[in-house]
């Protein structure tokens, strides 16, 4: 679907994909393995501009527009989901709402750094108690003179381990829930920040996902992002975000278990033939590329409107929705397909099938993306 491409986003796209299959390819099992976050993948990557994609030049950005963003996060994740949730929650989840509720001064301080990949960024949002309902936080933020001092701890927290920089959600005016809610800038040396424990996880390994343990920490009273008690919409338009980069994740996914299987069942001879010729495999991949291609063009339409600054929160809880159940359906299959092989670690179809579950529940389950986009009709 290239056609719908710019010269520019064809460029990008090339690029990107060039740099994964080179360099992102050969190491993404071994990574797999060993659980190591990708650290010098994540310095090239960011030599390639690719910490800080949709983001004006003036604050370090590429200057691209959200369509290159989804073309990149994509073409990563087709090799490594890990590396591409990294990219993905740095930039949507942690750039971008300093991007769009920083004041001129936060945007200078912290954008560049974050943009050029110096540092990286996460978001605090999830407690043990407050998952889908995000408004149930309980860390709480109070002012004291000249700081506000953050008591509380957050979890599954994507790039914490790494992170340089945190968006925290804090309650602020705990009774009033949603609207007693604000978002601040922690810097990971302050004082009482500090990261908790470390998850096992199912897939997408190479990522780390931690507690974040906030006591008495205390930051400058600036560093409060966007208005007071307004941080549940911070979160809402920013989870907003985030859900286009997931579709993408999903997407590399998807492509990946699409291109190893069509390989695989061309040479795999059964009876004398390629599997590739036999009407049931012939069926499942043409379902596959067909529900690939109707998640793309959700992705892609959800991120055009964010580029053309109209309202897509239900297009992109659209996207996610449909994007993630396809990761997970291509990746069954891929499995499936490749039969025994495709149930060991010989093969990669059982790490895109892992690693495809993650995305039908961070930043929003199915569910709450159900409930996202049924909201959003009936109020129509
Ligand atoms: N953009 C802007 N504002 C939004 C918004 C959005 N996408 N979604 C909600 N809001 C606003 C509402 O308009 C409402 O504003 P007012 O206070 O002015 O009326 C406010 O936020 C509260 O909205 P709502 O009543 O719908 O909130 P709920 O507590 O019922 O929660 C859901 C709504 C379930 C959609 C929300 O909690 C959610 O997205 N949960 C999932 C959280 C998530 O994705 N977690 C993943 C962790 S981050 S990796």
């Amino acid at each position: 679907m290239d056609y719908l491409l710019t010269d520019e986003q064809k460029m990008l796209k090339e690029m990107v994909e060039k740099f994964a299959l080179d360099k992102i390819k050969p190491i993404a099992r071994e990574n797999d393995k060993t659980e190591e976050f990708p650290t010098k993948l994540i310095k090239e990557l960011s030599d390639l501009g690719l910490m800080g994609i949709p983001y004006p030049e003036e604050y370090g950005g590429s200057g691209m527009d959200n369509i290159s963003y989804v073309i990149a996060i994509e073409a990563i994740s087709r090799y490594c989901a890990a590396t591409g949730v990294i990219v993905s929650a740095h930039t949507s989840l942690c750039v971008e709402p300093i991007y769009l509720f920083g004041t001129e001064e936060q945007k200078k301080k912290y954008m560049p750094d974050l943009c050029s990949g110096r540092k990286i960024g996460c978001h605090c949002l999830t407690e043990s108690q407050a998952g889908s309902d995000a408004a149930a936080v309980k860390t709480s933020a109070k002012l004291e003179g000249d700081k506000w001092v953050l008591n509380g701890t957050k979890l599954f927290i994507t790039n914490a381990a790494q992170a340089d920089i945190a968006i925290v959600f804090a309650a602020t005016e705990p009774a009033a829930r949603s609207r007693g809610i604000t978002a601040f800038i922690v810097e990971k040396d302050t004082p009482g920040y500090c990261i908790g424990k470390l998850e096992e996880k199912l897939g997408i390994k190479a990522s780390s996902t931690a507690e974040v343990v906030l006591e008495d920490c205390a930051i400058p009273k600036e560093n409060q992002l966007g208005e007071l008690n307004k941080g549940f919409k911070v979160a809402m338009i920013t989870l907003d975000g985030g859900r286009i980069g997931i579709a993408a994740q999903a997407l590399g996914i998807a492509k990946g278990s699409i291109e190893d299987s069509i390989a695989y069942a061309k040479e795999r001879v059964q009876f004398g033939r390629p599997i590739a010729e036999f009407q049931g495999i012939k069926w499942y991949l043409a379902e596959m590329e067909t529900e690939y291609q109707a998640a793309w063009l959700l992705t892609y339409r959800a991120a055009l409107m964010k580029d053309q600054k109209l309202r897509y929160s239900k297009e992109a809880a659209m996207a996610k929705l449909k994007a993630s159940e396809v990761a997970e359906f291509c990746a069954s299959k891929a499995v499936q397909i490749h039969g025994g092989y495709g149930y060991t670690k010989e093969f990669d179809p059982e790490r895109y099938f892992r690693d495809s579950k993650i995305t039908q529940i961070y930043e929003g389950t199915s569910e709450i993306q159900r409930e996202v986009i049924a909201s959003n009709i009936l109020k129509q």
